[in-house]
C-alpha cells in the first residue's frame, strides 16, 4: 500500500502568517499534496500542535534560531501553530482534516518541540503512533510532501526512513523549504539515507 503524508501544511508556515514562521509560497502547495494523494491508498496529516507558553518560545524574530541545552528541545523559535489560532489551521486547497485517514498532532507539551512526526521528543524515544499506523495498514511505500523541506519535511522522512524502513520518497513540488541552503543540505541528507528525492510526481516510479 502506498501512503501520501502531508506533512505540516499549516498558515503558520506561509506568508498567510508573517508574524510566526513564513515560508515563501508555502500557502502554494495544496495542489500539488492533492495530485500526490490521488496515487495513494491512505492520506495523513501532521500537524503542529504548539501551547503558547513553551520553553522555546521567544518574542521576536531576531531571537530564533539560538540553541538551548534542553533535551526535547534545541532551539528558539517565535510561538506559532497554536490550536485555536489561524496559524494552526491547514493551508486553503486541502480537504477538511475529517476527510484524512489518519492525523497526527505533535509537540503538544510545551517543554516538547519535534520536527518529525514519528516521535514527539527530538530522541526519539516517545512514538506518535505514525509508524505504528502505517505498518498496520500494510504501508510499504511513502509519499512525502509538506513544510518545511529542511525542518519538518525532512526528519520525518528521514524517521520514516531510519526508524520505519519503509520506501520513502519526497516530492519536492509539494514541498517548499524555509532557507535554499539548508534545504540543500536537507535534500542531500535525505538521498545519502536511501530516500527518493524528486521534483515532482512524474518522477515516482514505485
Ligand atoms: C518547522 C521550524 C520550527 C517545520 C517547525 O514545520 O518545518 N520549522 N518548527
Amino acid at each position: 500500500m502506498i501512503a501520501a503524508i502531508d506533512v505540516d501544511p499549516q498558515r503558520t508556515f506561509t506568508p498567510l502568517c508573517p508574524a510566526e514562521l513564513p515560508v515563501d509560497d508555502g500557502h502554494n502547495i495544496a495542489a500539488a499534496l492533492n495530485r500526490q494523494a490521488e496515487v495513494a491508498t491512505y492520506r495523513v496529516l501532521t500537524k503542529d500542535a504548539h501551547p503558547a507558553n513553551a520553553i522555546w518560545v521567544v518574542d521576536s524574530h531576531d531571537k530564533m534560531l539560538k540553541p538551548l541545552s534542553h533535551p526535547n528541545a534545541d532551539l528558539t523559535w517565535v510561538s506559532h501553530a497554536v490550536p485555536g489560532t489561524e496559524g494552526f489551521e491547514t493551508i486553503p486547497g486541502l480537504p477538511a482534516v475529517t476527510e484524512y485517514d489518519h492525523v497526527i498532532w505533535k509537540g503538544i507539551e510545551a517543554d516538547l518541540h519535534p520536527y518529525g512526526a514519528c516521535f514527539h521528543d527530538i530522541r526519539e524515544q516517545l512514538s506518535t503512533g505514525l509508524i505504528e499506523w502505517l505498518k498496520a495498514n500494510s504501508v510499504e511505500t511513502i509519499l512525502v510532501g509538506g513544510l518545511a523541506t529542511d525542518y519538518c519535511v525532512k526528519t520525518t522522512a528521514l524517521q520514516l526512513k531510519l526508524r520505519g524502513h519503509f520506501d520513502v520518497w519526497v516530492n519536492l513540488a509539494a514541498c517548499r523549504g524555509i532557507a535554499p541552503d539548508t534545504t540543500d543540505s536537507a535534500c542531500s541528507e535525505m538521498q545519502r539515507a536511501g530516500i527518493h528525492v524528486i521534483e515532482s510526481l512524474e518522477q515516482f516510479h514505485p
